[in-house]
């Protein structure tokens, strides 16, 4: 069968996006998905996303595998490749008298809950990304008693102790703040944090450094997926880490390897806003 697909990013995190609008179950297998972001020998990318219907009201339903075929409750920066496909998808279908929709949202259905990007127009999305969980066992992490926050808790890896700050976005992140983010061997260090037996679902990992209290700037290990050039759900975790180690302020600009993130957790309502772009690179068939 054949399958359309269209390759979007968000900073380098790129994604192979399906319409999968006509079925809930998603068309490609996680082992297909492993084979289509292999970059010799596929097409290449961090994971693939599926457009599904929505349910019990939401818009649509977003589904994701990972590089390695695992699947991850949320994801930060493919939920606004997805808000800009699902975008360009109807207005491909509505005859376009309108050519700029301009601010338009989803309420999207994920495996972390209802998430809601808003398309401001200029390229840019806004993500609703809800509050972040907080305690260990939801983490889920066994660095603390199930209902107690982990925030710089030690944690011995590669034979030295790292102070770990640990946030839930729908998915699990272990923070880690330094000195110089270049001089961590990520490729060595990453693939030890998001194994470590402390973390049952393994682990994002992040580390970050403070160049100012609004200025983060941030390398990334992904579970399932290995180094990436960014990660919107780790920019949002990293940020709420900040707050609570007592390193950042509420609102800053993190700085990944493909460029920044605005994230805002608010003090009204104690959810996270993550402001970045989703850019269309190009279609093919499968
Ligand atoms: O939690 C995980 O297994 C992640 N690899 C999912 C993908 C996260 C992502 N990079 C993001 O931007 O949040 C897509």
């Amino acid at each position: 069968m054949e399958i359309e697909f269209t390759k979007y990013h968000g900073l380098g995190n790129d994604f192979i996006l399906i319409d999968n609008r006509s079925s809930s179950e998603p068309l490609v297998m996680p082992e297909q998905a492993v084979q289509l972001c292999d970059r010799h020998f596929g097409i290449g990318a961090d994971g693939v996303i599926f457009a599904l219907p929505g349910n019990n009201g939401s818009d649509y339903t977003m589904r994701i595998f990972n590089s390695d075929g695992s699947e991850p409750e949320m994801c930060g920066n493919g939920i606004r490749c997805l808000a800009q496909f699902l975008s360009d998808l109807e207005a491909a279908e509505i005859s376009s008298e309108i050519d700029d929709i301009g601010s338009q949202s989803y309420r999207i259905h994920t495996l972390a809950g209802v998430i809601t990007p808003r398309l401001e127009g200029n390229g840019k999305v806004t993500v609703d990304m809800g509050q972040p969980q907080l305690r260990a066992a939801e983490i889920p992490t066994t660095l603390a008693e199930a209902d107690q926050k982990v925030v710089n808790q030690p944690l011995e890896v590669a034979g030295q102790s790292w102070a770990v700050t640990c946030v839930s976005m729908g998915n699990p992140h272990c923070v880690t703040f330094v000195e110089d983010v270049a001089a961590i061997p990520l490729e060595i260090l990453g693939p030890q944090f998001e194994n470590h037996p402390v973390f049952p679902q393994r682990t994002n990992t992040e580390f970050i450094q403070v160049v100012r209290p609004d200025y983060l700037k941030m390398r990334v290990w992904e579970r399932g997926a290995g180094v990436t050039l960014a990660c919107g759900t780790g920019a949002c975790a990293a940020l709420v880490a900040g707050v609570l180690a007592g390193n950042c302020d509420r609102r800053a600009t993190v700085e990944l390897p493909g460029g920044c993130l605005e994230i805002e957790w608010s003090q009204t309502d104690q959810r996270v806003y993550m402001k970045g772009p989703a850019e269309r690179v190009f279609k093919g068939k499968i």
